[in-house]
């Protein structure tokens, strides 16, 4: 129940992955693919009826793998005007192999309190201990709810509510697979109620959703022994930034810093830490490819973002015209969290 005096109204979206997934019975193959939408999907959770308003709507039917920036684009569209039509929250269902980055470029294109909520499931609907229903009924949940607003956009699987900017999938099977390192679950769900317990810093700008064309930013993760023969191919390959996961507190090999140096003459690199927690150091380390080296030749610190996360941040704000100076400022201001 959502609190209201009406029933809170809630857009549903399907784009396809596991929680959608199931067996094509005219084939011989033993395996899923995505085919139900979103309307099958509410229809096979009973108790949604009690849950809130529904508007179900399918919106891609694909592996989550398959989505790009510029699907997201449109459906923080499709989502932004369902608000300004009076919707008070929106779930997305999708594959959970890109949560961890849809989520987030949602939570960086959709502005406002009300609640978007990302989930899927780990267990397909063929399987015993199918989770999509649950996950489903758990986002309804928290999308209808008035504790939900002003969070930004969530991800809710497991009963667990997982802010978009930390939120991580961990796990290739488990349906706890997701986890937020750098703080843990901003809540959960018991017995139908969202229970929120802490409320992320918000000092993230919000970006249009994108229509043009969507430029491509390279992820490079720094590997024991590596030379910097990729790093020299980014320019060339078109790539319109770079985001570099160094080891630990976010260094390389010596051997690469030539390429770094040169390439952040020419486009933004970003530098985050590979480790997955934790934020990327900036005044620790002085020897040929710590973070202090590779800061002091320009490139940008990644704070606490991982790389795919930074990788979606700086690709949004390319999209969005904005010059190494404005991402650097963009940068250093989601590194200040308190
Ligand atoms: N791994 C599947 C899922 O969890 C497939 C996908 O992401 O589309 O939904």
């Amino acid at each position: 129940m959502t609190g209201h005096s009406h029933p809170a109204k809630v857009a549903v979206f399907s784009l396809g992955g596991t929680i959608a997934s199931t067996k094509d019975p005219q084939s011989a193959s033993g395996g899923v693919a995505p085919r139900l939408g979103a309307g099958e999907l509410v229809a096979a959770v009973p108790q949604l009826e009690h849950a809130a308003e529904l508007e179900a709507i399918p919106f891609r039917q694909t592996a989550s793998g398959d989505l790009g920036f510029d699907d997201i684009s449109a459906l923080a569209r499709e989502i932004t005007l369902r608000f300004k039509a009076g919707t008070s929250g929106a779930v997305v269902t999708q594959g959970t192999d890109s949560i961890e980055e849809t989520s987030f470029a949602l939570s960086l294109m959709v502005e406002g309190p009300r609640p978007v909520v990302v989930t899927g499931a780990m267990r397909n609907p063929t399987l015993a201990g199918a989770d999509g229903p649950a996950n489903l009924l758990a986002a309804v949940q928290v999308a209808s709810s008035p504790a939900a607003e002003g969070l930004g956009t969530v991800v809710v699987l497991n009963d667990e509510i997982h802010a978009a900017r930390y939120v991580k999938k961990t796990h290739t099977s488990s349906p706890s697979t997701f986890h937020s390192p750098n703080g843990g679950p901003l809540g959960w769900v018991v017995e139908g109620r969202c229970r929120i317990a802490l409320r992320p810093v918000q000092n993230l700008p919000t970006i249009t959703p994108l229509t043009g064309e969507i430029p491509q930013v390279a992820l490079v993760r720094t590997a024991l022994g590596e030379d910097s023969r990729m790093v020299e191919q980014i320019a060339h390959l078109g790539f319109a930034g770079l985001v570099v996961e160094g080891f630990g507190g976010g260094h390389v090999p010596a051997r690469m810093v030539p390429a770094l140096e040169t390439l952040a003459g020419q486009i933004p690199v970003v530098l985050t830490s590979r480790t997955g927690s934790g934020e990327a150091l900036k005044e620790t380390y002085d020897f040929h490819g710590s973070e202090r080296d590779l800061l002091g030749r320009g490139l940008i610190h990644g704070g606490s973002l991982d790389g795919l996360k930074a990788r979606v941040l700086l690709t949004l704000l390319l999209a969005d015209g904005a010059s190494t100076s404005d991402v650097t400022e963009v940068f250093r201001s989601a590194a200040e969290l308190g």
